[in-house]
């Protein structure tokens, strides 16, 4: 497969002002025909129409009128060329495709009977040939015709100008989007569906119809998709003073998707995951879930679509940007500091479980990638999630007001345009005077970059030196790094608990200094320090690194009681428990005996019974590393010793802290009517952690019991759901009986059907051949993707006992799923095939069953670009 390089990047030939769209809607065979105004780019200076078209049958092409012969233009793979193209064209191109043997569900295809589409990243050219790129920005005028008994509801883009009866029992729609738009933001939904409406005020006195468009039997799931819709728009109001620019804006809900959700200009495309929710068949998570998604694509309206990305590599531009709006979005919604912080510590949490392995792994890449094979493999969490982080940099840097003035520079240089990361960048220093060049290398070099510190305190002078230093590991085709531009965030911690007020060169900076680390090693010095401190370091997690300091078991103590950053509170828990975890890893894998210290469990303790603490924080400062993050930290992975200790861990918790987990379940429930208010979902989510430790104390009956009662009597999912897992994850007799009957209530309920196979997915008592099993239950499909997930991929990804058994028959299995996925939908397999990233640094025995399974893989005649890439790479 061809590698695209980011330094070739070549201006469009032409350019397209305007897209006549007409469908003739057939599941069996549409008829698309495309008319385009187009006229030569003067920055290009070719002669030469570069349109792209894939799956799809070429019926006409007629350049201003005339019928072009075969011998007027050329077919390379996907790639149309008409040479010596007059200067202003009037392009018609007539092509035919087959909706409903689309399994790839990129381009129009068919799900559960509606038309829907998916264009991001390159679907248009599934639809029609096109200048497929997103720096060809058009206006779309977009008209729909089908069958109105089957698809009485035809929405597009924009504004519907026309609707009408057509002869046949057909109808048609005509949509008109006000703003030019590159092909990856067209959208079409021709279906059956219902909405939940509203009209809904804006910030300068217009009004805004908002709809909610799901199937019939969903419209009791609506209510919190369109609340979290308006909060967003309110708040990106309010935040960043940015309105909806549209009359109407839309959500359609499908259940047949590859990815979460979709930014379509007006017409944002939702995997029902992230729209349907009530208390009985949603979680807290899946609530949560929701309001960051459906603000995510509100707020692409401005980062993304207004302003759009000059090529794929600048995806991050948009994403990470994005992204941060979402978390900064929901932050405002939990509106204490605590809840902030809480979700804080979610983010880096998702950082460190994912994003960290990825960026040390075979798949590395920078935040605005250099060369790609597929693009669709780079919506990864490193152009999402690091990059978000970069974008937060931004605003520790500049501080939120600096960080304003840069986001109003942004849109007011860039409105109306596709442009690069630096272009972003740029605006941030303009419009603050900064010099952010080195700041580049966010988005240059890919890797995590490990932080030293080391810390001298010198009693008599009462100062303190701080030294910072920084490397970034080596990644695939980077060998060497440059420093990066670090904002650290550091506080020092008196004895007393509390924070010592900072002085630095005379200077008083406060609680929390933002030292700026540029070189590769560089120093502070604190004066009026009265007695050593203890260093807080990277609060609120300031930037995306490994931070290491030599801290001594009491320094953590000390912080996890004290610190007032409560990002760096939690840090201190988790370094104490990481430890532990590490070195009972060891014990488990040398044959010795596993023991957990006193010290350990009375810091538990003290957090779980200080009720000044929201039960949020408690929760999270509670919950172990997970088994991914230890494997990150150790040398030679040794997946059954990591499950084995850290099971050990949790066991001894719920044995030694059994009263206060029993008092905690009590202080924590929830009575009356179901609320995703932060605090009721920190208390139930505290109370459900307190279960899970309980029913894992292997001889607490009682506690399996209390499982069995809450599973029995809750009268929400979240409930529900975290009382069968503690009960599965016991393997508790009653969890055979249980399993069956939340799917006998459940089986009508995709979403809730999704979890029932992910909860058996993930459970250690799960064996691959159960899997198997479970692959032919009725409800089981290979098709959609939501529902591969939950199965295979939660098993491939998330069961490391069993996927990793020591016979290899995971990995034949992972090998198996990637292929027949591959034929059906290559996204899908693609984002399997990455379970493998790892593999290299797995203890002997189970790197060469990995290997034999990659191989095999590898070995396909037939694979997509998309799994070729991953496991090329890997292999390498
Ligand atoms: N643009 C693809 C889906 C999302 O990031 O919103
Ligand atoms: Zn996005």
């Amino acid at each position: 497969p061809l590698t695209i390089y980011r330094k070739d990047y070549t201006a469009p030939s032409y350019l397209v002002d305007t897209v006549e769209l007409g469908f003739d809607l057939d599941p069996a065979r549409t008829i698309v025909a495309n008319r385009m105004t187009m006229r030569r780019n003067p920055a290009s200076g070719q002669r030469e129409i570069e349109l792209y078209g894939e799956e799809i049958d070429l019926v006409a092409l007629r350049v201003n009128g005339k019928t072009l012969g075969k011998r007027d233009y050329r077919i390379d793979g996907n790639l149309l060329r008409i040479p010596n193209a007059p200067e202003d064209v009037v392009l018609e191109i007539e092509t035919i495709c087959a909706p409903e043997k689309n399994t790839a569900l990129s381009g129009l295809y068919v799900s559960n009977g509606n038309f829907i589409t998916q264009c991001e990243a390159e679907g248009f050219r599934r639809i029609t040939y096109f200048p497929d790129r997103p720096d060809v920005m058009a206006k779309y005028t977009v008209m729909l015709r089908a069958e109105k008994q089957r698809y009485p509801v035809l929405l597009s883009n924009g504004n519907l100008v026309e609707e009408g009866e057509l002869p046949g029992g057909r109808h048609y729609a005509k949509w008109e989007d006000p703003f030019p738009k590159p092909s990856y933001l067209f959208a079409l939904v021709a279906s059956n569906l219902v909405c939940q409406e509203e009209k809904f005020k804006l910030a300068d006195g217009r009004t805004a119809l908002l709809q909610v468009w799901v199937e019939e039997g969903n419209l009791d799931k609506t209510d919190y998709a369109m609340q979290s819709l308006k909060r967003s728009i309110r708040w990106d109001e309010e935040r960043f003073g940015l309105e909806l620019d549209l009359d109407r804006f839309m959500i359609v809900a499908t259940g047949d998707f590859n990815m979460g959700a979709m930014e379509n200009k007006g017409l944002n495309i939702f995997n029902t995951k992230y729209v349907l929710a009530n208390p009985r068949v949603a979680t807290d998570l899946d609530f949560q879930g929701i309001e960051a998604v459906v603000g995510h694509e509100y707020f692409h309206n401005w980062t993304g679509n207004r302003v759009t990305c000059r090529d794929w590599f600048q995806l991050s531009l948009k994403e990470g940007l994005t992204v941060f709006r979402d978390q900064e979005f929901s932050g405002d919604m939990v509106g204490t500091d605590s809840g902030r912080a809480v979700n804080r510590i979610d983010q880096v949490r998702t950082l460190r479980q994912v994003q960290f392995p990825e960026d040390a792994g075979p798949m590395a890449h920078p935040v605005r990638p250099d060369s790609f094979v597929e693009i669709n493999n780079f919506y990864t969490v490193t152009v999402y999630e690091k990059g978000a982080e970069v974008v937060r940099m931004y605003q520790t840097l500049l501080g939120r007001e600096g960080f304003r003035k840069g986001m109003d520079l942004y849109f007011e240089r860039h409105d109306g345009q596709a442009v690069e990361c630096d272009d972003f960048r740029r605006a941030m220093a303009d419009a603050n005077g900064r010099d952010l060049a080195q700041f580049e290398r966010w988005y240059s070099q890919a890797g995590t970059p490990r932080v030293r510190a080391a810390m001298r305190y010198d009693a008599a002078a009462k100062t303190v030196e701080l030294t910072l230093s920084q490397s970034c590991p080596p990644t695939p085709g980077q060998p060497d790094k440059l420093p990066f531009h670090i904002p650290v965030a550091v506080g020092l911690v008196g004895r007393d608990g509390r924070d010592i007020p900072l002085v630095i060169d005379g200077e008083p900076r406060g609680n929390t200094a933002v030292l700026e680390l540029t070189a590769a090693e560089q120093s502070w010095r604190f004066t009026n320090v009265p007695e050593l401190p203890v260093p807080s370091l990277l609060r609120d997690f300031s930037a995306p690194v490994v931070l290491e300091y030599d801290y001594r078991d009491e320094d953590l103590l000390h912080l996890f009681s004290h610190d007032s950053d409560p990002v760096n509170r939690w840090e201190a828990g988790q370094r104490l428990a990481m430890e532990r975890l590490l070195k009972l890893t060891a014990d488990v894998t040398a044959g010795s005996r596993m023991q957990l210290d006193d010290t350990f469990v009375d810091a538990m303790r003290k957090v779980l019974t200080d009720d000044a603490l929201d039960p949020a924080f408690r929760e999270q400062a509670l919950l172990l590393p997970t088994e991914n993050m230890i494997a990150e930290q150790t040398e030679v992975v040794h997946p059954l010793s990591i499950h084995m200790a850290r099971q050990f861990v949790r066991a001894t918790i719920g044995t030694r802290l059994r009263k206060e987990l029993m008092a905690a379940i009590d202080a924590n429930q929830t009575p009356g009517e179901y609320s995703p208010d932060a605090e009721a979902i920190g208390k139930r989510a505290l109370k459900n952690l307190a279960l899970s430790y309980l029913a894992a104390a292997t001889d607490d009956n009682e506690a399996i019991d209390l499982a069995g009662q809450q599973f029995e009597q809750a009268d929400n999912m979240t409930d529900k759901a975290a009382a069968l897992g503690a009960l599965i994850h016991a393997r508790a007799q009653s969890a055979a009986g249980a399993l069956q009957d939340f799917y006998d209530e459940f089986q009508g309920e995709a979403l809730v059907v999704d979890k029932w196979f992910a909860l058996q997915a993930s459970a250690p008592s799960t064996d691959v051949g159960a899997v198997r099993a479970l692959m032919q239950h009725p409800a089981f499909n290979i098709r959609n993707p939501n529902r591969a997930r939950s199965l295979v991929a939660t098993f491939c990804m998330a069961n490391h006992v069993q996927f990793h058994v020591p016979d290899g028959s995971g990995y034949q299995f992972w090998a198996e799923q990637v292929i027949a996925l591959d034929a059906l939908n290559p996204q899908v397999a693609s984002r399997l095939a990455r379970a493998m990233d790892r593999w290299r640094r797995y203890a002997p025995v189970l790197q060469a069953h990995m290997k034999k399974a990659l191989q095999q893989v590898n070995g396909q005649k037939k694979l997509s670009n998309d799994v070729r890439e991953v496991i090329s790479k890997a292999l390498a």
